[in-house]
């Protein structure tokens, strides 16, 4: 019997590679050729499967023309390049990669807030320019963590893993919203006080947003929610780009209306909106919140898993619309 054909459509590590051949003939992407939605819908005909990343589009468009593929298999445990209700339709399974990446993403939140609140890498480009000729009292005087107020907007497991990082290791006051509260015992696992969002924006000295992106929270954060928020704050984004009005965002850190912001993800990556890079009082990073080793090959390996089980006749492991499971 021939082997289902899949599509890799990104570089990955050589091993997961190769464990997918032991089940499939795989086409992969190992140069890292940046590929067109039209170059990924080529490659995707005639596969039975795919293994793919944050920014490949899988849509009503690129369904209708690979007919034969049944699975797509993202390693991110956000999907929100996947039309799910397109998926559905066209009785394709969707999985992600949920809870191996949850803590090395949290400590990355809390890495760039303490990089944001102590200007670390503003202040390091000052020494690096040779500008540095002595100490004065204020010199990148930034704000504190310890004992300030943590909002956290979105709180799945990544947002409860920054609330317990900032509740347990700094002593914050954690607030957070959600669209759904969480159950009480969680509450008080990660030291956390509901709010509504605007109670939120108004009492954070630091906010971090860590909500899942779609065209419901499309700009979350405008100019009419950065005008709410504490002069003195500073402002995460380890989500999504599209969840920030990132031109915004710009005019608020230029005119000092919020004070730092640290961001991982942009809308339109990987451009960044120019007025980001001319602003100082901004920390910016390229959406590697869950890049260590051993965290991106579990992602990776769950991607592989949830192919490899759904070829073998088994129940993938975190599947995104299982009902589809249900009608083959
Ligand atoms: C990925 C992410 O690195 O998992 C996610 O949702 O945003 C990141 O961890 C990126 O999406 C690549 O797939």
């Amino acid at each position: 019997m021939s082997k289902p054909k899949i599509l890799v459509a990104r570089a990955v590590f050589p091993e997961i590679i190769a464990r997918l051949e032991q089940h499939f003939e795989v086409e992969s992407n190992q140069s890292d050729e940046t590929w067109s939605k039209a170059q990924l819908t080529e490659r995707l005909k005639g596969k039975d499967g795919a293994f793919t990343t944050g920014g490949d589009r899988i849509d009503g468009e690129v369904l209708a023309a690979c007919p034969g593929l049944k699975i797509c298999a993202n390693m991110a445990v956000g999907y929100n390049n996947f039309d799910i209700d397109a998926m559905t339709a066209a009785g394709v399974l969707a999985t992600n990669a949920p809870d191996v990446l949850t803590e090395t993403t949290a400590d990355f939140g809390f890495a760039l807030l303490m990089a944001t609140a102590r200007r670390v890498t503003e202040s390091e480009h000052y020494l690096r320019a040779g500008k540095w000729s002595k100490w004065s009292y204020d010199m990148f005087a930034g704000s504190d963590i310890h004992g300030a107020t943590l909002g956290i907007l979105g709180m799945g497991r990544i947002g409860q893993g920054i609330a317990k990082r900032g509740a347990h290791g700094f002593g914050m006051k954690v607030i957070y919203h959600n669209r759904s509260r969480l159950d009480a015992s969680l509450e008080v696992e990660c030291k956390a006080r509901y709010v509504g969002k605007e109670e939120l924006l108004k009492a954070a000295d630091h906010l971090v947003l860590v909500l899942p992106y779609s065209p419901a929270s499309h700009h979350t954060i405008g100019a009419a929610e950065l005008a709410m928020m504490k002069p003195t704050a500073t402002l995460i984004n380890i989500a999504r780009g599209g969840i920030v009005d990132d031109a915004a965002l710009a005019a608020a850190l230029k005119d000092k209306r919020i004070s730092a912001a640290g961001l991982d993800v942009f809308e339109g990556e990987p451009k960044v909106h120019p007025d980001l890079l001319t602003v100082p009082n901004v920390v910016l990073t390229p959406h590697i919140a869950s890049a260590t080793i051993p965290t991106r090959l579990a992602m990776a390996s769950l991607a592989a898993d949830n192919l490899i089980a759904f070829f073998g006749g088994k129940q993938p492991l975190t599947p995104l619309n299982p009902g589809v499971l249900a009608i083959k």
